[in-house]
């Protein structure tokens, strides 16, 4: 008989074949299944750049695990990654299920050695990015993710922490190392050389060789690179693009956190945006029918998610302002209004945010790690044309981040952008 893993000893990757075996003695995963484990039926469904992800059901019902691999499943193993991250997205998950219940999935089991989680299997989500390109819509989409992004980036810095908390957090995580590597470099560096595991559509490469030559933008996103690096505000999930978020049309949670760190405010929200403008740049190639609606759609989601940021920051401002930052007796207890600081350090924020935005619009056409919206473009022209709409949106963000927090000059230029060819 197989070794049980209720004492785990070594790391093992698992197949379908040997899953059920592996993980029949562990309580918490075989009662929500149900039945003999010979009778599960196991999917594999893990459709990222890095992890196992299998479908496991039996007569109970079904529960999702998911291991992380010893290398870059996009890449294989010519590129090792550190098994460790799936502790950091498990320490990211208890979390984040704190700081705003309810929006993550629930952890049923989780175990060091073989780095798995077992998870709450969510159905009928399916993957936002390919909601977006679908078409469909997510009652209330902003507003859940817009209070996520402002309830973990609050409440997991010293403006709710103590000193000494917060501390112990940045430490905890700051044993991350591996992960945060490859954001450093796919998202903030490579682009903006002729990287290795670089790749773009080849029209694209008159506004490739522009951007790679303009030193000033490229003095900019590493400035946005120093604060990625070395500002730790906040526990960020690290990775929330449209493919970390499973939605129906009436519920979402916010999914692998592995890439969290302690980081910049700004830098989830940011990635986040660039993921629903690219959605929207693409909207094009997707459909013709109803074409501009649902990129009207796509706009009122950004200025909704930008918009329950800011007020759910705020109201925690006004509710949960306990830890070191800003203290009430330096303001309210000297009869002094702390809002206008608060409205500032949104200016900064939203500033960043932008900037990231841009890198992270940068990255997905031109780094390793492309995504859907553009890479399911069959025709090569009307992608690159697209893409280069994308391209040129995010070198002006980068650049003129300061002046456009205001939300109806950001949406003005997304819009002007949409209509703009550059080949
Ligand atoms: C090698 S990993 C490539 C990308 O996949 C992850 O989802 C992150 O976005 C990363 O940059
Ligand atoms: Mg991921």
């Amino acid at each position: 008989m197989e070794a049980s893993l209720a004492t785990p000893e070594v790391y093992e990757a698992l197949t379908i074949l040997s899953l059920p075996s592996k993980l029949a003695a562990i309580e918490k995963i075989a009662l929500r299944v149900g039945g003999p484990s010979e009778g599960w039926t196991v999917k594999e469904v893990g459709d990222g750049n890095l992890n196992l992800v299998f479908i496991v059901s039996g007569t109970v019902g079904s529960v999702i695990i998911k291991q992380a691999l010893p290398y870059v499943r996009l890449v294989g193993d010519s590129w090792p990654l550190p098994l460790y991250r799936a502790t950091f997205e498990y320490h990211a998950l208890t979390r984040q299920a704190r700081r705003d219940p309810g929006i993550v999935p629930q952890v049923f089991y989780f175990n060091e050695t073989m780095a798995l989680l077992a998870m709450e299997y969510l159905t009928p989500h399916t993957i936002l990015r390919r909601k977006l390109i679908n078409g469909e819509r997510v009652a209330k989409l902003g507003k859940t993710v817009g209070i996520f992004c402002a309830r973990t980036a609050f409440r997991g810095s010293e403006l709710s922490l103590s000193s000494s908390d917060k501390k112990a957090e940045v430490g905890l995580f700051s044993g991350n190392v591996a992960i945060p590597a490859i954001t450093e470099a796919l998202v903030f560096t490579d682009p903006y050389f002729n990287a290795p595991l670089n790749k773009h559509t080849p029209s694209l490469d008159p506004i490739v060789k522009e951007l790679r030559e303009n030193i000033v933008l490229k003095t900019r996103v590493q400035k946005m690179l120093m604060r990625f690096a070395s500002n730790t505000e906040t526990l960020i999930h690290g990775d929330l693009h449209s493919g970390s978020i499973m939605a129906t049309s009436e519920d979402l949670r916010v999914i692998d956190p592995e890439f969290a760190q302690y980081g910049p405010m700004g830098f989830d929200i940011g990635m986040l945006l660039a993921n629903y403008m690219m959605a929207y740049f693409s909207q094009v190639a997707h459909r013709s029918a109803n074409l501009e609606a649902y990129q009207a759609w796509i706009v009122e989601v950004i200025a909704e998610t930008l918009a329950s940021f800011d007020e759910e920051f705020c109201r925690l401002w006004r509710t949960e302002r306990s830890g070191m930052l800003y203290p009430k007796s330096m303001f309210e207890d000297q009869g002094h209004d702390s809002m206008p600081a608060c409205k500032s350090l949104l200016q900064d924020i939203r500033a960043d945010a932008l900037a990231f935005c841009g890198i992270e619009m940068h990255r997905r056409c031109l780094s390793l790690a492309h995504n859907a919206d553009f890479e399911d473009i069959s025709d090569p022209m009307l992608r690159a044309t697209l893409e280069a709409r994308n391209i040129k949106m995010g070198e002006e963000l980068i650049l003129t981040c300061e002046k456009l927090t205001e939300t109806p000059a950001l949406l003005a230029l997304l819009q002007g952008y949409n209509t703009k060819n550059f080949l």
